[in-house]
């Protein structure tokens, strides 16, 4: 006898290499403790009988949604920072004179552990009720060995209170702080003989992520953070070409990544690189929009290199103060030029393997966690189409209803 039956519902199974999102119409899903029993047609069910049935009038179930990039650690916000963008100073001079990033940091060493778990539990609990049932948290808003481990704690209060499951990045690497700003050695010395092994210890976060950019981090200096991280056995990822290329994501592709990030410049060399090494492109259309709309990524080089793409909020208070994961969909689709189904893989299937969590959820199959989200909809193309509608009617968390 299986604990859960869900019937009378279509699945978007978002499964590789069948029908078009995997779609089974007139599906039942058998849930057993934390996982999926069984998955297919009603009519095929090999058993009946399940402590719980729940019918859902024909509603659309897809794979929870997985947030593969945020940084929803963080204190205060950058209203005013915007509005000087607005008026015309570039994100990059205003980082420059000391604000932007270096601004969230000041304000996020001020705020106790508590406030940062409260704040960082609201935005999750946005995005789960936008159907998320996994969000990546990055630190990278305290750039000393205390405050980022303040922040990842935080990261993952935040997920319990909201009841998403998170994995966890480093991100000491996000920009050198003042105190660091005449000598860069001595903060990378910082990042990959104390953060990393504190971290590490700590068991605070699975990945570690460097931003390799004109306003951050080289790529010899990401090379070293790198090294460092995969000697304490901890993934690692990469904030690619954002605002130009530095080589980031030929870098990542030799480390293995499970991801590079942006990738608005990348050029056909980083793109091979991360082909070869299964890293998956991670889209942050928002973070594009919220910063002016320039160069996009290459998405039809992406697809010709067998690139896996994934879509991701970025939220963050400069560049992408998002919580909206469908509204991240329907921009990597109007904007950069992905199909729907695109779209929803990169929120789903795809995303899952830029966390290294592809066993574990990101497709309705058997075996996988049931983390599930039901839709007021019928046909998976809506998720990418409408734009701010509440169209989720429940989520499944590893099995049960949260
Ligand atoms: N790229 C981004 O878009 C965020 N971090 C990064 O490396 C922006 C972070 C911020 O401006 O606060
Ligand atoms: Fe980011």
């Amino acid at each position: 006898m299986w604990d859960m039956l869900l019937t009378d519902c279509h699945a978007a199974t978002m499964t590789a290499g069948g029908a078009p999102y995997g779609l089974i119409r007139g599906a039942a899903i058998a849930i057993d403790g934390e996982r999926i029993a069984w998955i297919g047609k009603a009519r095929d069910l090999p058993q009946a009988p399940a402590r719980e049935t729940h019918r859902l009038d024909d509603a659309l179930v897809t794979p929870g949604l997985i947030d593969c990039h945020t940084h929803l650690v963080f204190g205060g916000n950058r209203a005013r920072e915007w509005e000087a963008r607005l008026a015309g100073a570039s994100y990059e001079e205003i980082a420059a004179k000391g604000g932007g990033i270096v601004s969230t940091v000041h304000a996020t060493r001020a705020a106790s552990e508590a406030e940062l778990a409260e704040s960082a539990a609201q935005r999750a609990a946005a995005l789960a009720g936008a159907g998320v049932t996994t969000a990546e948290i990055k630190s990278g808003y305290g750039l000393d060995v205390q405050t980022e481990c303040k922040i990842l704690r935080a990261a993952a209060a935040a997920g319990e209170k909201a009841h998403v499951r998170v994995m966890r990045t480093l991100l000491g690497a996000h920009v050198v702080p003042p105190e660091y700003q005449n000598n860069r050695a001595r903060y990378v010395d910082l990042v990959c003989h104390e953060m990393i092994p504190t971290v590490a210890r700590d068991r605070l976060a699975d990945a570690v992520d460097v931003f390799c950019d004109t306003i951050a981090f080289t790529v010899a200096e990401a090379e070293r953070i790198f090294a460092a991280a995969m000697a304490h056995e901890l993934a690692v990822k990469m904030h690619a070409g954002q605002l130009s290329d530095q080589g980031a994501a030929a870098l990542a592709g030799k480390y293995r990544a499970l991801s590079a990030d942006h990738l608005e410049h990348v050029s056909d060399e980083g793109i091979a690189a991360m082909a070869a090494a299964g890293t998956v492109a991670v889209l942050l259309p928002c973070a594009w929009y919220f910063l002016g709309a320039g160069r996009k990524p290459p998405i039809p080089a992406l697809r010709k290199a067998g690139v896996r793409i994934a879509v991701a909020t970025d939220c963050n208070p400069g560049t992408s103060p998002v919580l909206s994961p469908l509204m991240a969909m329907n921009m990597a689709c109007t904007s950069f030029g992905l199909t729907p189904e695109e779209a929803l893989a990169g929120m789903t299937r795809n995303a899952a393997a830029a966390l290294g969590l592809q066993a574990e959820t990101g497709t309705l199959e058997a075996g996988k966690s049931a983390d599930l989200a039901v839709w007021k909809i019928s046909n998976p193309a809506e998720l990418a189409y409408w734009m701010g509608a509440p169209l989720l009617r429940e989520r499944y968390l590893r099995g049960r209803s949260v």
